[in-house]
C-alpha cells in the first residue's frame, strides 16, 4: 500500500522538464481557450448556458496527468478544461459550443455536455450532482470487466463535481455504494468556494475539512491545495495508486478558485474584487512558469512568448474551424436519440439471464 504523504515533494522532482513544460503548455491553452469562448458568447455565437474555467486550470491538468489514458472520467458543465485536458482538439470543442456538425457531439451538447469516447470522457453533465452516481457506474462497470470478465487491467474512474454538489442525495447514495461495494472511483471536488453566489460555508457543515464527509463512508479523503500543479499531482497521484492496487474508493477536496463569474452573466455580487485578485496573485500558470524558469531553467522568457503565440493560434484556428463548419442536417434531429439496441452487452446479459453477480 502506497503511503500518500511520503512521496509529496519527490514525485513531480522525477519527472522531466518535458512533461512539466507540457503542463504549462495544456494550462495555458484552456486559459486562452476560455477567453476565446467567452469573447464568442458575448458576440452571441454560442447559444445556451456556458461556463468557463479560468483560474481552475491546475486542478484538471494536474489530476488527469495522474491517470492512465483509459481511465474513465466524468464531470460537470463546467468541462471544457477536462476535455482539452483529455486530448480533445480545441476544434471539436469550440464547434460543439459553436452547434455545428463538426463538435465533439455533433452540437447537440453544447458547452455542457462534452463527450469524447475515445479520450474516455463521459460528460459534461448540467445537473448538479447527477455524474456522481455515473463515475460510479464507470468504476462497477471497470472492476467488472476486470475481475469478472478478466479484460483488461485494473482501472480507476474520476468523477469531478463541485462544492454546490455536496449536499445533493445522489452523491451520497454514490459514495455509499462506493463504500460498500469497494469500487474505484475517486470523487473530486473541485472546491471553488462559490456554487452560484452561494458561499460553502453558508451551503455545507465541515466546509474546511470535507473529508470527514467521505469518511462516514468508509472512503478515504485528502485536501489539496489545487492551485499549485506539482503539489496536486504529488499529492494526488499516490491516491490514484492506492485506490487502483486496492480497488477502492477515495476523494479529495481539491481547493480552487474561478476568476470568472459563475456562468456567461453574474455581477458577482457576492465576492469582492480584493478577494479575486488575492487568489490570481496565486495564479496557478504563473507558478509553473516560475518553478520552469527559475528553479529548472527549463523555460526562457523567449520560449514562453512563442509558447503564448502557438497557442493564441491554435485557439483562433479553432474559432475559425467552428464558425466555418456547418450546421447539423435536419434529419440529425432524430438521431442518437436512443442507443442503439446492441445484441453482445455481457455484463448486463448475464443480468437477462439470471446469472448473479459476484460484485454484490
Ligand atoms: C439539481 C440541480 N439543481 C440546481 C441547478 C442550478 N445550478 C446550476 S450550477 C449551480 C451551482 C453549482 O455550483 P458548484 O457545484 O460549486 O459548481 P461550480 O459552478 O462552482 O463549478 C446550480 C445550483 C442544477 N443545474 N441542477
Ligand atoms: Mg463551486
Amino acid at each position: 500500500m502506497t503511503d500518500v504523504s511520503a512521496g509529496r515533494e519527490r514525485l513531480t522532482d522525477q519527472l522531466s522538464d518535458d512533461v512539466l513544460v507540457s503542463w504549462l503548455y495544456d494550462m495555458q491553452l484552456i486559459r486562452e481557450f476560455e477567453t476565446r469562448t467567452a469573447q464568442a458568447y458575448q458576440q452571441a455565437k454560442i447559444g445556451g448556458f456556458c461556463h468557463v474555467y479560468t483560474g481552475q486550470e491546475a486542478c484538471c491538468v494536474g489530476t488527469i496527468a495522474a491517470m492512465e489514458h483509459d481511465d474513465p472520467i466524468v464531470t460537470a458543465y463546467r468541462d471544457h478544461g477536462h476535455a482539452l485536458a483529455r486530448g480533445m482538439t480545441p476544434e471539436a470543442c469550440m464547434a460543439e459550443m459553436f452547434g455545428k456538425i463538426t463538435g465533439c457531439a455533433k452540437g447537440k451538447g453544447g458547452s455542457m455536455h462534452m463527450f469524447d469516447k475515445p479520450n474516455h470522457l463521459y460528460g459534461g453533465h448540467g445537473i448538479v450532482g447527477a455524474q456522481t452516481p455515473l463515475g460510479t457506474g464507470l468504476a462497477f462497470a471497470a472492476r467488472y470487466q476486470w475481475e469478472v470478465m478478466g479484460e483488461g487491467s485494473k482501472k480507476v474512474a474520476l468523477a469531478y463535481l463541485g462544492d454546490g454538489a455536496l449536499n445533493q442525495g445522489s452523491f451520497h447514495e454514490a459514495q455509499n455504494l462506493a463504500g460498500l461495494l469497494n469500487l474505484p472511483v475517486i470523487y473530486i471536488v473541485e472546491n471553488n468556494g462559490y456554487s452560484m453566489g452561494t458561499s460553502i460555508e453558508r451551503g455545507t457543515t465541515m466546509a474546511d475539512n470535507l473529508v470527514l464527509k467521505a469518511k462516514g463512508y468508509g472512503i478515504k479523503g485528502l485536501q489539496i491545495d489545487g492551485f499549485d500543479i506539482l503539489n496536486v499531482y504529488n499529492q494526488f497521484k499516490p491516491l490514484v495508486d492506492e485506490c487502483r492496487d486496492l480497488q477502492r474508493p477515495g476523494f479529495v477536496d481539491l481547493k480552487t478558485y474561478r476568476y470568472q463569474g459563475h456562468s456567461m452573466s453574474d455581477p458577482q455580487k457576492y465576492r469582492s474584487k480584493d478577494e479575486v485578485e488575492e487568489w490570481k496573485s496565486k495564479d496557478s500558470i504563473a507558478a509553473l512558469l516560475s518553478h520552469l524558469m527559475s528553479e529548472r531553467s527549463a523555460v526562457t522568457e523567449a520560449d514562453w512568448k512563442t509558447m503564448q503565440k502557438d497557442i493564441r493560434d491554435r485557439v483562433k484556428k479553432s474559432v475559425d474551424f467552428a464558425e466555418s463548419s456547418p450546421d447539423p442536417e435536419m434529419s440529425e434531429l432524430t438521431t442518437d436519440v436512443y442507443a442503439n439496441p446492441q445484441p453482445n452487452l455481457s455484463p448486463t446479459e448475464d443480468y437477462r439471464h439470471g446469472v448473479r453477480n459476484p460484485l454484490l
